[in-house]
């Protein structure tokens, strides 16, 4: 509950209700496809009945197609294929998609992965010639080398093969962009004639589809074999931990990828997912983006952060089930560790940003730097102190001669362009709008914090830092039922560019005096009532409240209708995330 906190609700629309007809849906389903920008029967049709038949054809993807026909010869020559990936979990199960799908086509497949403090992001040029060294006969990136130039004439000189693919931004160097001299680069924002309709593929998405594409290539054919065709459908439950521990929109074709990963990642046949789910303890439930995001992904990521990302792709790609066990078991540590660490770090950024006065209305981003911070986890200290706060944050881990920072941004600060602004400070920077990384020399680290707070003081509003809270739809209490409850699951899954559906209720009485509930408290149970609707809500976070509410007011709900099971009885329960009294 924040005071500050602004609703934002869309504008009813006159077209709900014949859309809902059109739909079979309820208007308030409709109203809600609606507000997200779906206007077309077809459109929300598929919306609400996500097919596989939605994916679009691999080969619209620019230079994919002779990227697949290079793989498949590679595979019937049986030259040494390497592919070489990235540390975080996108990067894991795009690497362990295509591993799969060369092994499957008969091909000799090996991977590399660089260590994330050692060699840090991306491709670098020592690894290529050690890959090269090792009799490598083609080199194919996943979730990386769009901007590795140097170490892309490595491999040229060496007379090795390398296919580039990759969904990072490329550097533009004013004279257009200047790509990696390769056999090929594939990226869902290339265009060579044709555009590609998902600009935002994750490089797991990207491998899904070149993996497609080698086995059509292989079987010289529009169509893959039958057998290649069920392991499609089994690789999108990879797909589907990168889509959604990536962070890429969960809208048109990375929805349905996320959708039917989901669905199969109860029943997966590789050895490495069921270990991984079991260690999470998480064996024979239904999964959605929730379980993904936070107790599978972390787990993923964990091997990257405190150690090497190449034991998580071996258990990713063994059919030894004792190893994969094993393996899990120690993801699993080192997910505990991360967690320990993370906290420590955690609770000297809040104390330094609380000393540097960071909540402060002229402060309007934190810079923060501690000596012996792990670089492993200063991006998710970042996003906490992003969630605390509300202000762009940058986390650097000094100690070292060069300090590492990574950075969170809020809506509308593009902080890539940011840390330009600020680049004569820095030794290296990169990134997107919403997160980047940098390295900065440690005496010049003051000089950084100070221009970044300048430069932020200069761009950010004091309405850019006000939190929004975005309502779908307008509803009253009485439309509430499991029928309801069930139409919004359909929506999902949720996530980026697909958040949680959240009604705005008007003018509900209180009808019982409120209860806080919870081992210390923390969360309030209300009993509300709209004419003959009366309904439990929980208000998590909320206990502080309890005194300010009385029986017979009126108040304002943001809040989520879910199935609460009691005692053997189910019902229809409230979670409130916000809620409004009207002298507010
Ligand atoms: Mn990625």
């Amino acid at each position: 509950m924040d005071p500050q906190r602004k609703w934002n609700l869309a504008q009813p629309s006159d077209a709900a209700q014949q859309l809902g007809f059109n739909l079979n849906t309820s208007p308030l389903i409709a109203q809600l496809l609606i507000n997200r920008g779906l206007m077309e029967p077809d459109e929300c049709r598929s919306f609400l009945r996500p097919s596989l038949k939605c994916l679009h054809d691999p080969l619209m993807i620019s230079q994919l197609g002779l990227a697949a026909e290079r793989i498949a010869k590679a595979i019937k020559d049986q030259q040494k294929i390497v592919i070489y990936g990235d540390y975080d979990v996108d990067g894991i199960t795009a690497t362990a998609i295509l591993w799969h799908a060369i092994r499957n086509l008969g091909g000799n497949v090996d991977y590399y992965i660089p260590h994330r403090i050692e060699e840090g992001y991306g491709l670098n040029a020592d690894a290529v010639r050690q890959i090269c060294d090792d009799g490598a006969g083609l080199i194919v990136t996943v979730d990386c080398g769009v901007t590795a130039i140097a170490p892309a004439a490595v491999a040229r000189q060496r007379g090795v093969d390398l296919i580039i693919t990759d969904h990072h931004e490329w550097h533009d160097q004013g004279c257009g962009p200047a790509w990696p001299d390769c056999l090929a680069v594939v990226h869902p924002r290339m265009a060579q004639g044709v555009t590609y309709p998902n600009p935002h593929l994750c490089g797991a998405g990207v491998a899904f589809k070149l993996a497609w594409a080698t086995g059509m290539a292989i079987s010289r054919a529009t169509k893959v074999s039958e057998s290649f065709r069920n392991y499609l459908v089994e690789a999108t439950a990879l797909a589907a931990l990168g889509t959604i521990a990536d962070v890429v929109p969960l809208v048109g074709e990375n929805r349905v990828l996320a959708h039917f990963g989901l669905s199969g990642l109860k029943a997966s046949k590789l050895t490495g997912i069921q270990a991984l789910i079991a260690a999470a303890g998480l064996s024979g439930q239904t999964l959605d983006s929730y379980h993904v995001g936070f107790l599978l992904a972390p787990r993923l990521n964990a091997a990257g952060r405190m150690g090497h990302a190449r034991l998580a792709v071996e258990m990713l790609t063994t059919a030894d089930q004792p190893r994969a066990i094993e393996i899990a078991t120690y993801l699993e540590q080192q997910n505990r560790e991360r967690q320990t660490v993370e906290k420590q770090i955690l609770a000297q950024a809040i104390q330094q940003a609380e000393q540097l006065k960071c909540a402060d209305d002229d402060c309007r981003a934190i810079v923060l730097g501690g000596v012996g911070w792990h670089p492993g986890v200063i991006g998710i200290v970042a996003s906490r102190i992003v969630d605390r706060f509300h202000k762009p944050a940058i986390i650097v881990a000094l100690g070292q001669e060069l300090g590492q920072g990574s950075g969170r941004s809020i809506p509308g600060f593009h902080l890539a362009k940011a840390l330009d602004a600020c680049g004569r400070h820095l030794e290296g920077h990169g990134g997107h709008e919403m997160a980047a990384g940098l390295r900065v020399r440690p005496e010049k680290f003051e000089d950084f914090r100070l221009e970044f707070g300048e430069y932020a003081r200069r761009t950010i509003t004091p309405q850019m830092l006000v939190r929004e809270l975005h309502l779908d739809v307008q509803a009253e209490l009485r439309l509430l039922n499991e029928g309801l409850v069930n139409d919004l699951k359909r929506l999902g899954p949720f996530g980026h560019g697909n958040r949680r559906p959240l009604l705005f209720l008007h003018d509900v009485e209180l009808a019982a005096a409120p209860r806080r509930v919870g081992k210390t408290g923390d969360h309030l149970q209300l009993y509300v009532r709209q004419g003959q609707t009366r309904m439990k809500c929980i208000a998590f976070n909320a206990g502080a409240m309890c005194d300010q509410l009385q029986v017979g007011m009126s108040i304002d709900l943001a809040a989520e209708p879910q199935m609460n099971e009691f005692n053997g009885r189910t019902s229809v329960e409230l979670a409130v995330k916000d809620l409004v009294m009207p002298n507010r």
